[in-house]
C-alpha cells in the first residue's frame, strides 16, 4: 500500500536540456523518479534509477504513444488532496501520491508550420502532458508542476533549503501559474493552426501583409464560428481591416443616432470625411465634383464624406452603412481608393467596383448584427493590453449637459455635433473635428497638441468652404485632366500658393476655362460668410486659444469633455463669442 510520506516525482518530456542533472538531483533529495518510455530512455542512459510508467499503471502504452500517461492511477496521484477522504480513496486503490510533475510538451509550433501535412501536425497535439501539467498545476497546494527547464535550478535550491525536500508554497503558485500559462499558449498555437486548415474564409482571413509589406504571416481571426466581415473582391492588408473596422464602427453609429445612410473616407486608421445622408445644395454637388451623377441617399452620404477633404482622401477606405447601390458604385468608381466595406452590395454594383483597380479593389462585407464582446486586448512590444471597449454612447442625450449662457442647440447643430463626435470618437488621437450640413468638413488627428488639432481642422474646414466659392463654379477643366489631379490644382488656387506649389503655367494649362483669380480680399470676404459650424473635441482645451481659433472660423456650436484646470476660462471665453458649449460625458481618446 501506497504511503503519502513517499517522495515521488513523475518525469515526462520532450525537451530533455539539463534533465539528467535535475533528474540526479531529484534523487539524491530521495525522489523515485517515474517516468515515460523516451524520457525513462534517457534517465537510464545517465545511469539514474527510474520507474516506468507502466509498471505504475500496470497498463503498457498504447495506440503508438498516444496514450501514455493518461491513466487513473497516474492522474489520481496527481490530483489527489492531503484529505482523509482522498487519502482513503488512494489506498482503496492502491495508488501512488506524486509531489513533483516535470514535464514540457511535444514541440507542436517548431513542427506544425503552415504547409507540413495535417496528420504529422496533428500527432504533435500533446494531450497527455498538457493533462499533466493541468493537474499539477490545479493541485498546486500540493504539486510542483515543473513546464521550464530554466527553473530547475531553483527547484533543487528550494528543496534542498526544506526540511521535508519540498518546495514552498510560493514557488507552487508561480509554477502552477507558468504550467497554465504554457498549456494555453500551447491551446491557442494548435487552434491558429486548425483554425487556418479546417475554417480559413470563415474564422480565418489572411491578411496581404502587415502594417508594412516586410511584415508577414498577417491574418485576422475569431474565437466564434465566423468571422462577421468576409472578403468578396482582393485581399486586404492589416491597415486595410483597421480602417475597414474603425469606420465600419463609425457609420453604423452615424446610422443609429440620425436614421439616415451614412458614409466614412478613412486614411491611416482615422476619418477624413464622414457624413449622413443631408441632400447636397447646388454649390455642393458642384464642389464635392458629382455634377451629373445621381444621387440615392447612400450616394448622398458618400459623396459628402468624400468631399470633407478631398487630398487626404485620395487612395482611402470607404464605409457605407447601408446597401452599396449602383449609384453608390458609380462615384466610387470615379475616385480613387483602396477599398469598401459595406453590410451589402446590388449585384450590379458589386460587378462594377470588382472591375476597380484593375481587379485588385477590396470590397469587404460586414454582418450588421455582429456585437464584439466587452473586453478588448492589443499586444504590443510582446506584452498584452486589456481594457473595456470604448462604449461611451453618443446621442442627443449626450449633448445636454450646455454650460455656457448661450443654449439654443438646434437640430442641425444637433446632428452636426454628433457627426464631429462620433468621428473623433474613431479618429487617432488628439483629434478635433468641424462639422456642417451633417459632415465632417475638417478633422485634425493624431496631433500631440490640442490648439493643432483646432488649427489643422480649421485650415481644412476653411478649404471645405473655399472650395465652393462662385468662381469654381464657373470654371472649366481640360477634359482630359483627371479628377485626383482636379483636387490638387483646385487645392493650390483656393490655398493662394500658386507658383509655389506649382508653376503658374502648368497649373492654367490644365483649364478650359480658368476661375478667375482669388484675391486676399476675396478670400477673406468668402470666409467671413462660413459660420453656424459645430466642433468636437476628444478631450477637454487646456486653454483658451482653441476657442479662440475656432470662433474666428465660424464655430458657433462645441462639444467637449471637461476637466482642465482652466474649465472656467473654456467658459468664458465661449460666453464671450456667444458659443453654445456642451460638456460630453466621457473623454474619447482611440489609438
Ligand atoms: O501522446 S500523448 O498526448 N499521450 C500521453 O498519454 C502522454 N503523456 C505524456 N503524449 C503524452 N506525453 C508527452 O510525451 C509529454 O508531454 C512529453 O512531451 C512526451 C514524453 O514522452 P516520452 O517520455 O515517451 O518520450
Amino acid at each position: 500500500m501506497a504511503s503519502p510520506q513517499k517522495l515521488l516525482a513523475l518525469v515526462s518530456t520532450s525537451n530533455r536540456e539539463n534533465l539528467p542533472w535535475f533528474a540526479t538531483q531529484l534523487y539524491e533529495f530521495g525522489y523515485e523518479i517515474v517516468a515515460s518510455g523516451g524520457t525513462a530512455a534517457c534517465l537510464r542512459s545517465n545511469y539514474i534509477p527510474v520507474v516506468d510508467v507502466s509498471q505504475i499503471t500496470r497498463h503498457r502504452e498504447m495506440l503508438a504513444g498516444r496514450v501514455k500517461t493518461l491513466h487513473p492511477a497516474i492522474h489520481s496521484g496527481i490530483l489527489a488532496r492531503n484529505c482523509p477522504e482522498d487519502l482513503q480513496e488512494m489506498v482503496e486503490f492502491g495508488y501512488q501520491f506524486f509531489d513533483v510533475v516535470v514535464c514540457n510538451l511535444y514541440p507542436f509550433e517548431e513542427i506544425a508550420k503552415r504547409g507540413i501535412k495535417i496528420d504529422d501536425a496533428i500527432e504533435q497535439i500533446d494531450i497527455g502532458g498538457v493533462t499533466l501539467l493541468r493537474a499539477a498545476a490545479k493541485n498546486y497546494q500540493r504539486v510542483t508542476a515543473v513546464c521550464d527547464p530554466n527553473d530547475y535550478q531553483r527547484i533543487c535550491s528550494e528543496i534542498e533549503a526544506s526540511q521535508e525536500n519540498r518546495t514552498t508554497l510560493g514557488l507552487r503558485k508561480e509554477l502552477a501559474l507558468k504550467a497554465l500559462n504554457t498549456t494555453a499558449a500551447y491551446d491557442f498555437a494548435i487552434s491558429n493552426y486548425l483554425r487556418y486548415e479546417f475554417k480559413a474564409g470563415t474564422s480565418q482571413m489572411d491578411l496581404r501583409y502587415g502594417m508594412n509589406s516586410h511584415q508577414k504571416e498577417a491574418q485576422i481571426f475569431t474565437f466564434s464560428d465566423v468571422l462577421p466581415v468576409a472578403t468578396l473582391n482582393g485581399k486586404p492588408s492589416f491597415i486595410n481591416m483597421l480602417d475597414a473596422l474603425n469606420s465600419w464602427q463609425l457609420v453604423q453609429e452615424l446610422r443609429n443616432i440620425s436614421s439616415l445612410p451614412a458614409a466614412a473616407s478613412f486614411k491611416h486608421v482615422s476619418p477624413a470625411g464622414a457624413a449622413v445622408a443631408v441632400p447636397l445644395s447646388s454649390a455642393e454637388v458642384l464642389s464635392s465634383m458629382v455634377k451629373g451623377f445621381e444621387l440615392t441617399a447612400q450616394a448622398t452620404a458618400y459623396a459628402r464624406a468624400r468631399s470633407a477633404d478631398r487630398l487626404s482622401s485620395f487612395g482611402d477606405w470607404i464605409a457605407l452603412s447601408d446597401i452599396c447601390d449602383i449609384a453608390t458604385a458609380k462615384l466610387i468608381c470615379a475616385d480613387i481608393s483602396d477599398g469598401v466595406i459595406a453590410p451589402e452590395y446590388h449585384p450590379d454594383a458589386l460587378a462594377m467596383l470588382k472591375k476597380k483597380k484593375s481587379g485588385k479593389f477590396i470590397i469587404l462585407t460586414m454582418n450588421s448584427s455582429y456585437r464584439p464582446s466587452i473586453k478588448e486586448y492589443r499586444t504590443v512590444f510582446g506584452l498584452h493590453l486589456q481594457q473595456e471597449r470604448n462604449n461611451s454612447v453618443i446621442n442627443r442625450e449626450a449633448l445636454s449637459d450646455i454650460l455656457t449662457r448661450a443654449k439654443d442647440l438646434p437640430s442641425s447643430a444637433i446632428l452636426d455635433l454628433l457627426v464631429a463626435t462620433i468621428a473623433v470618437k474613431y479618429a487617432q488621437s488628439n483629434s478635433v473635428c468641424y462639422a456642417c450640413n451633417g459632415q465632417i468638413i475638417g478633422l485634425g488627428a493624431g496631433q500631440q497638441s490640442r490648439i493643432h488639432c483646432v488649427r489643422l481642422a480649421g485650415e481644412k474646414a476653411k478649404l471645405w468652404w473655399l472650395r465652393q466659392h462662385p468662381y469654381l463654379a464657373t470654371a472649366q477643366f481640360k477634359n482630359y485632366v483627371q479628377r485626383s489631379e482636379m483636387n490638387n490644382i483646385i487645392d493650390v488656387y483656393v490655398r493662394g500658393t500658386l507658383d509655389i506649389d506649382i508653376p503658374k503655367t502648368d497649373w492654367e494649362s490644365y483649364w478650359e476655362k480658368e476661375p478667375q483669380e482669388l484675391s486676399m480680399d476675396e478670400r477673406q470676404k468668402w470666409l467671413s460668410k462660413l459660420g453656424q459650424l459645430s466642433m468636437s473635441s476628444d478631450a477637454f482645451f487646456p486653454f483658451r486659444d482653441s476657442i479662440n481659433f475656432a470662433s474666428t472660423i465660424g464655430v458657433q456650436y462645441i462639444a467637449t469633455p471637461m476637466g482642465s484646470t482652466r474649465d472656467d476660462d473654456i467658459i468664458s471665453a465661449c460666453n464671450d463669442k456667444n458659443i453654445v458649449l456642451t460638456r460630453l460625458p466621457e473623454r474619447l481618446f482611440h489609438h
